[in-house]
């Protein structure tokens, strides 16, 4: 079956605002319809075939095409498509899910509740952390911390805990009792500090802030434990371990979003066991389904969702699709197929050395000021003189004119700002690591000529 393109693309600007986009922009040049997938490859409607090094949107991570999903997804569906979670029920996918999750999560982390996406998700857990304070008698400790550039989603409570500016921009956020301190990013902000005792100085940042709002005020801090959107910040090793003492100390409950970081992105199952710390919370989704279907988490601590649990009422809280038995069956399937495979341990040592390799080589070019990387998940900062830590006096121009250009190369690359990201489906081979180099190579070397012109 041919696919009218021009069609779609009409249709497509008369009814479907996209996210995201300068929709006038996009209804004018037409949109780029995507219709398979397999292994880390995408092709779209005009027969391009891309290597995708950006897994979608961070979350494909077995990779597209794997049958057994949709067959999963098939079963559960004939079998028993829909049931909630509320009314004293619940399906055994959705059971066997959560318990899956407690023994994956580090630590006590073993409480689950379901919602449909990563926002969802934070959303949840602003509510219910402030709960958890709330029950105990101390219903002023709903304050949470978070960073200036953190991304935490776009719903109300997730695009207010980020600190993505445009965001804060548009529909009155963020709402009141979140606040924000600077993120690490020694590349912008180190000084002349080696990264160690930076990342000390920006972990204490969240130090003087509890104690400038009153640690009585403070309820969590929530963050990524690598930051994804605003450009791959890979902190310094010591940023997290302070960071957790100095929740430890006041009694802020610690909450690592690792929506991105989280099932193998870093090389480890989670970005926390990465850094050597130990969340109360955390916020999962994208790599739990392997973006295959929606689903999020809000995963709770044993002390945190006692005191939920014990708190002598009904939880007011939930979705019509919290636990759906479908996308519980996918995800299901989709850790059965990481672990069986050993995804994360390929990831791992497979990959990760060799992508930090030609990731170095890459460093080398140019046009690019730093080159920066951990286990899948790096970042190359083009800049407009290699000697200086700088950035181009219109940020994100030369981004975008690289990100096209790697495109008409067939490499997917997402910018943000003038960070060239990369993100591959973590079942990436040797050999696909160097059609990535050589691709991101020639794209970085036709970027250099345009800016040349
Ligand atoms: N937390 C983190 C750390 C994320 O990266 C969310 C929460 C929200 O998840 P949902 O499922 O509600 O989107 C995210 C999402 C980008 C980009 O441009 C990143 C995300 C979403 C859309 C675009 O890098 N991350």
């Amino acid at each position: 079956m041919t696919i009218d393109i021009s069609e779609l693309q009409r249709l497509d600007a008369a009814h479907h605002l996209h996210p995201f986009n300068d929709n006038a922009a996009l209804a004018k040049k037409g949109t780029r319809v995507l219709v398979r997938g397999e292994g880390c490859y995408v092709w779209d409607a005009e027969g391009h075939q891309l290597l995708d090094a950006f897994a979608g949107l961070w979350c494909v991570n077995i990779g597209y095409g794997r049958p057994e999903l949709g067959e999963a997804a098939s079963r559960q569906m004939t079998r028993l498509a829909y049931y909630n979670s509320f009314f004293q029920c619940t399906t055994e996918p959705t059971i066997r899910l959560a318990a899956k999750l407690a023994e994956l999560t580090p630590g006590d982390v073993n409480h689950a509740f379901f919602v449909n996406s990563g926002s969802e998700a934070n959303d949840t857990i602003l509510r219910l952390v402030r709960h958890f304070w709330a029950v105990q008698d101390q219903p002023q400790k709903n304050i949470f911390i978070g960073r200036h550039n953190g991304y935490h989603g776009t719903t109300v409570a997730g695009a207010s805990l980020g600190g993505m500016k445009a965001m804060h921009g548009q529909g009155g956020l963020p709402i009141p009792d979140i606040a924000h301190i600077e993120p690490p990013f020694w590349f912008a902000d180190g000084g002349d500090l080696d990264e160690d005792e930076y990342g000390l100085r920006a972990a204490r940042r969240l130090e003087d802030r509890i104690l400038e709002l009153g640690p009585e005020r403070v309820a969590a801090f929530i963050g990524e434990p690598i930051m994804g959107a605003i450009g791959v910040y890979i902190p310094p090793r010591t940023y997290w371990p302070e960071i957790e003492r100095i929740c430890r100390k006041y009694d802020v409950l610690l909450v690592a979003d690792e929506v991105i970081c989280g099932f193998g992105r870093t090389g480890q199952w989670f970005g926390a066991q990465h850094f050597g710390f130990q969340p109360d919370v955390m916020t999962l989704a994208k790599g739990i389904t392997s973006g295959y279907i929606p689903l999020g988490a809000a995963m709770f601590n044993d002390r945190v969702a006692g005191v939920l649990k014990d708190s002598g009422g009904e939880l007011a809280h939930g979705a019509t699709y919290s636990g759906h038995p479908v996308c519980a069956a996918v995800a299901l399937e989709n850790l059965r197929i990481m672990q069986d495979e050993h995804i994360v341990e390929h990831a791992r040592e497979q990959i990760a050395p060799y992508l930090a390799q030609r990731w170095a080589e890459l460093g080398e070019h140019r046009l690019v000021g730093q080159a920066r990387i951990t286990g899948l998940m790096g970042a190359l900062e083009l800049v407009p003189d290699k000697g200086r830590r700088g950035f181009f006096d219109e940020r994100g121009t030369v981004g975008a004119l690289c990100r096209d250009i790697a495109l008409r190369n067939g490499l997917i690359l997402r910018a943000t700002y003038d960070s060239m990201l990369l993100s591959p489906p973590l079942v990436i081979t040797r050999a696909q690591v160097d059609e990535l180099f050589d691709k991101a190579w020639k794209s970085l070397d036709q970027t250099a000529q345009e800016l040349g012109r």
